[in-house]
């Protein structure tokens, strides 16, 4: 039996709403994935890229990288694949980050190719790794067609499978890959995402989970078990429907939320995600500095956001009862938008009209 510990898209250097507490986080996200794994004493790890933000990383997020594969190096062989994040301007370079690594040999990877077959030995038995760094689609499929792994098990990983499952050569134990940052696992096709290891794009992650998959694979077939990955840093999502509240209205329902949200520690993220249909004067009257303070008091946390997803109709329609009378309208345009100001109106308008 062979067992792979499969995590993917860490992103190291990425930061939310630029705050600088986050590039720790995402280090320390992947530093728990790698001890999650490493309990399960897997044979093979693998992370299937993205494991930087950006090709030109930091000093301090290199060495971090460096010396965690380095800790498990004797441990376990550990196979990287390049990401669309870790490669500079597209397909054509494939010097990144990653590629430094492999340099200093604490990872197996893909050299200055897209492709590359590592046959290793577990065991006693020979099993091979073919692994895909970020190519065109067309090039992916035409290798992936014009390859046959000569052991079982075998098994393959990639950034990204852009074949569909019913497509993908039954030759291969396994499928790994990453780049979407939610948990997907068909097992019925063997082919396997754990999504990324943090937080990357809230907006597209919310919902979904990120997890460890450990496969243990031999002749029989596959078997599969997973970890929950959660973030170090604690995140609260809540949303909000606003749908026809006027402003005092909605400022109050809005603090009232989120002094419900009950953060299990402090240094929370809070984005509050408020939807709904609101007139313009809502819009204009929601007091989202007020709202921030309330929350940052109420909740210890890191930082909040308020996310507005909200249709806004415009100014609400003012029914003239008499539309050619001039006071009269001035009365009905006073006593529905709430302004101030009637007497000096009135005034004003005697004193153009005459009257
Ligand atoms: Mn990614």
């Amino acid at each position: 039996m062979v067992r792979i510990a499969h995590i993917s898209d860490s992103h190291l250097g990425k930061t939310l709403f630029q705050l600088v507490e986050r590039k720790d986080d995402v280090r320390q996200c992947l530093k728990k994935a790698i001890d999650m794994a490493m309990r399960k004493s897997p044979d093979i790890l693998v992370h299937t890229g993205d494991l930087f933000e950006n090709p030109l990383p930091s000093m301090e997020d290199l060495t971090f990288a460096m010396d965690l594969f380095k800790s498990i190096q004797d441990k376990v062989e550990v196979f990287l694949v390049h990401g669309n994040h870790d490669i500079p301007y597209g397909y054509r370079h494939i010097q990144s980050p990653i590629s430094a690594l492999e340099s200093a040999g604490v990872v197996k990877s893909t050299g200055n190719d897209h492709y590359k077959a590592h046959k290793i030995d577990i065991d006693g038995r020979k099993i091979e790794v073919h692994l895909f760094s970020w190519t065109r689609d067309k090039l992916f499929e035409r290798k992936l067609n014009s390859i046959v792994p000569q052991t079982d098990p075998a098994f393959l990983f990639a950034h990204h499978i852009p074949v569909k499952k019913e497509r993908l050569p039954i030759h291969f134990n396994y499928y790994g890959c990453g780049h979407a940052h939610s948990f997907w696992l068909d097992e019925e096709y063997d082919i396997g995402r754990p999504g990324s290891t943090c937080y990357v794009n809230w907006s597209k992650e919310v919902g979904g989970k990120k997890k460890l998959i450990v496969v243990d694979s031999d002749s029989q077939g596959n078997e599969y078990s997973t970890e929950n990955l959660n973030d170090v840093r604690e995140f609260k999502f809540p949303q909000a429907k606003i749908t026809g509240m006027g402003p005092d209205e909605a400022n109050s329902y809005l603090q009232g939320m989120i002094s419900k949200l009950s953060p299990k520690k402090d240094g929370a993220i809070v984005i509050v995600r408020v939807d709904g249909i609101i007139d313009s004067e809502t819009e204009n009257g929601l007091d989202r500095i007020k709202i921030l303070q309330h929350a940052e008091n109420q909740l210890n946390s890191l930082f909040v956001h308020v996310e507005p997803n909200w249709i806004c109709y415009g100014p609400r329609e003012i029914k003239l009862k008499q539309p050619l009378n001039i006071e009269a309208s001035i009365r009905d345009y006073i006593e529905q938008t709430d302004e101030e100001g009637l007497d000096d109106l009135l005034d004003l308008v005697g004193r153009i009209t005459g009257e």
